[in-house]
């Protein structure tokens, strides 16, 4: 029998230069093709036994973490990770100057962070934070309330076991190799960078919808 897809690379809502200066074109044209291209390949590879488990969706396999059959438990967790999370960045990032953050957005963010600033800063601060390899994250928990938190690998908040559990609502990559072309090891400038081309609309989309 051939190897099923059912999980298949998206292509992204802008051209791979649309975020350029912040991100360039060059990354990330190799980021989609390259990285998040062998996260699809080897999620469909490693549901390849399980025919039963190919019919659940992403966001199934991944709060199931924990009930898949251990073989392919490490493999999901990277990969199907890795699937869920490039994903959710493409679509959380917009050409410079095409989103703002709306008064709505605003007073939540102030409601959960003190201020626009303040949350932009320990958001900043985790992605320095995170030693070697993963992803930042502002969280909506299960009461509605919204939380930054840094997950290594390609961990994410929908894993059983996360020190912070809920709906991914912003994601930063701060594997290297989401900035390095560009930045080199300046991380930090690159976590700054990130909130010209954050789509705010979306954010707030994705706080809004259950
Ligand atoms: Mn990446």
């Amino acid at each position: 029998m051939l190897a099923t897809a059912q999980f298949k690379l998206p292509s992204l809502p802008y051209h791979y230069g649309a975020l350029e200066p912040y991100i360039d074109s060059t990354t990330m044209y190799i980021h989609l093709n390259n990285h998040h291209a062998a996260y699809v390949t080897n999620l469909n590879k490693a549901l390849e036994k399980y025919p039963d488990l190919q019919k659940k969706s992403l966001e199934e396999l991944l709060t199931g973490l924990d009930k898949l059959p251990a073989e392919i438990q490490t493999a999901v967790r990277n990969n199907g990770g890795g699937h869920y999370n490039h994903s959710l960045f493409w679509t959380v990032m917009a050409p410079a100057g095409t989103t703002t953050i709306s008064p709505a957005l605003e007073k939540l963010l102030i409601a959960n962070f003190g201020s626009v600033d303040a949350f932009k800063a320990d958001f900043e601060k985790a992605a320095l934070g995170r030693f070697g390899s993963g992803w930042v994250w502002l969280v909506k928990e299960k009461d509605g309330k919204l939380k930054i938190v840094s997950t290594a690998n390609q961990d994410n908040t929908l894993m059983p076991g996360s020190a912070v559990s809920g709906k991914p609502i912003l994601a930063l990559d701060v594997w290297e190799h989401a900035y390095y072309l560009k930045y080199q090891s300046k991380r930090a400038a690159y976590a700054k960078a990130f909130w010209s081309v954050v789509n705010w609309k979306e954010v707030e989309k994705r706080i809004n919808e259950k």
